[in-house]
């Protein structure tokens, strides 16, 4: 019987008495008692009556057992959905029902909040909380340390990451068992990870970067990872000297350039930086570069597949590109409008193929049909160029989307809560550049006829359906929005008119 994910990333590991996760207070878990907790894991999801193919949702913090979690349903053919913790019950509520989830897994602190979305739905709750406690936990307790693992084919479904639109709902992006595991032995390889290394692991656990990339990378070579609640660059100063790589976005960049104690002698012990899941800005890199020694490997990817590209291991590193195609990952720079394929140095929208690329959307074969093409490309959305060495450089996006500190917001899912706000006849939102999340959103607002817009109000009335990071950080009230001849709003104007506002 095989299980190719659960195999090949956790399986191999069992009875290895080797560091997979050093937590903050120094605490180790061997990658065998890792193991025995996804087991007596996998035992309480079946006690509660999960069946292969089934969801789990969990929105619970970044623990040992949570990712457990991830581990128990690759073993137990459960399909894993990970929510970020910010997101309200009414975005969850979304979530659990689209995706027909059985199981939710809060934290206690949200459980108040979900009984309802759980019921609603016909999903059951159970909690686990940060520091390990919880009903889940009670109930997977003494459970037994072996579990018999479900045969699965790379085929099968792993994950359903919620990726929001440019216009609608969120879409359940579904990711294979060979999606994530082809994509893990692809990175591990190209950069050169082993069972030496000790990965300083800051990242969520609900997104790509944090599950599939770090985690991921880290089971296939065996090696370690420090693992932190969150980001805390306290924790990475202290730490750095124990470690061998880091992977964050971009702000844990430009956040550890702005402390005076980051410097060459620190990392000397390191032996890579990836960046990702947003713009690193060229002069980051080269201010990197000056401060420690050290090139950041940047590399481009996406919720539906993956990672496409990567800076080299040992060939250069160049600032403001995100490198060459992966191994076994095709990129062609295309015709927005007819899907051709244009000529080395000319922009377009990249697309890309392979066996990265996820199955489709959850339940919308349209919305799918829009963006996979029958010839299995991927249209990103992203507005890229080539170089005649094939060096990719993404150079803005095909899609209205903001990307805040790594996290993706769309304008749309805004710009309707805005609209039914007290008193406001239209709105629009755009990114504009901020100095530690990269980007941030601002609202424009136009005021009915006669009316007086309290934008205080505003934004606590957006508190209670958005997530706190998708917020705007300012709003502002226009008479008019520019508009085209077509009476299209023309948010480059807008995003001109602002691009100062945070700087
Ligand atoms: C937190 N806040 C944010 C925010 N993160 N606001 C906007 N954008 C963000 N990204 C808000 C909180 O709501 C809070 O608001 C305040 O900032 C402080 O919160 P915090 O939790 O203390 O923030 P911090 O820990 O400093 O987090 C910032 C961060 C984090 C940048 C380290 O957001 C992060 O880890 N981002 C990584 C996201 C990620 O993994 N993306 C990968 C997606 S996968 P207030 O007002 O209440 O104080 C992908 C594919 C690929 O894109 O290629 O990888
Ligand atoms: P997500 O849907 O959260 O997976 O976000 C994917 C998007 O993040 C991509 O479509 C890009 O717009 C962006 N992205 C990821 N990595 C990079 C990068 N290195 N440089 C620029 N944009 C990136």
């Amino acid at each position: 019987m095989t299980n190719p994910l659960y195999d090949r990333l956790f399986g191999r590991h069992a009875g290895a008495e080797t560091p997979f996760m050093i937590l903050p207070d120094e605490r180790v878990i061997t990658h065998d008692a890792f193991l025995k907790m996804a087991a007596r894991t996998a035992h309480a999801m079946a006690a509660l009556g999960l069946v292969p193919g089934d969801r789990l949702a969990v929105q619970i913090g970044k623990t040992p057992e949570a990712l457990a979690v991830y581990a128990a349903c690759a073993q137990a053919g459960v399909i894993f959905l990970p929510l970020n913790m910010a997101y309200t019950g009414a975005e969850i509520d979304y979530f659990v029902e689209n995706s027909g989830a059985k199981l939710v897994l809060c934290d206690e602190k949200k459980r108040a909040g979900l009984t309802d979305v759980a019921q609603r739905n016909g999903a059951r709750l159970e909690t686990l909380n940060a520091d390990g406690s919880g009903s889940f936990t009670d109930l997977a307790r003494g459970l037994p340390e072996v579990y018999p693992t479900v045969a699965r084919s790379e085929d099968d479904l792993a994950a359903f990451l919620y990726t929001s639109g440019t216009t609608g709902r969120s879409k359940g992006a579904m990711l294979t068992q060979g999606n994530l595991l082809n994509n893990a032995e692809v990175l591990a390889a190209h950069w050169r990870f082993t069972n030496e290394d000790v990965l300083l692991h800051q990242l969520p656990i609900f997104h790509t970067h944090g599950l599939f990339v770090a985690t991921n990378v880290c089971l296939v070579a065996g090696c370690a990872m420090r693992f932190y609640p969150g980001f805390d660059a306290e924790a990475l100063i202290r730490d750095m000297p124990k470690a061998t790589a880091l992977m964050g976005v971009p702000t844990f960049y430009t956040r550890l350039l702005d402390d005076a104690r980051f410097t060459q002698d620190l990392t000397r012990g390191m032996r890579l930086f990836i960046s990702g899941s947003a713009p690193l800005l060229a002069e980051t890199h080269v201010e990197f570069e000056k401060r420690t020694g050290h090139r950041i490997l940047e590399r481009y990817g996406m919720t539906e597949t993956n990672m496409n590209t990567s800076n080299p291991y040992d060939g250069e590193r160049r600032a403001g590109t995100v490198g060459l195609p992966l191994p076994g990952v095709e990129v062609k720079v295309c015709d927005p409008k007819t899907g051709a394929r244009l000529n080395v140095g000319e922009i377009g929208v990249l697309e890309v193929r392979g066996p990265n690329v996820f199955k489709g959307y959850w339940q919308m074969a349209e919305k799918t049909r829009e963006e996979l093409r029958e010839d299995g490309f991927f249209i990103t959305g992203d507005l890229a160029m080539m170089d005649p060495d094939g060096y990719v450089t993404i150079v803005g996006r095909n899609k209205d989307l903001i990307i805040s500190g790594g996290y993706n917001i769309y304008p749309k899912e805004i710009e309707l809560l805005l609209d039914e706000a007290e008193g406001v006849l239209e709105s629009a939102v755009v990114g504009v550049p901020h100095p530690d999340l990269g980007e941030t959103p601002v609202g424009v607002l136009v005021a009915k006829a006669g009316a007086v817009l309290d934008t205080d109000a505003i934004l606590r009335g957006l508190g209670e359906s958005l997530a706190r990071f998708k917020q705007p950080r300012a709003l502002v009230v226009v008479a008019e929005l520019p508009r085209n001849t077509m009476g299209k709003v023309q948010k480059n104007m807008l995003r001109d008119a602002y691009k100062t506002m945070f700087a």
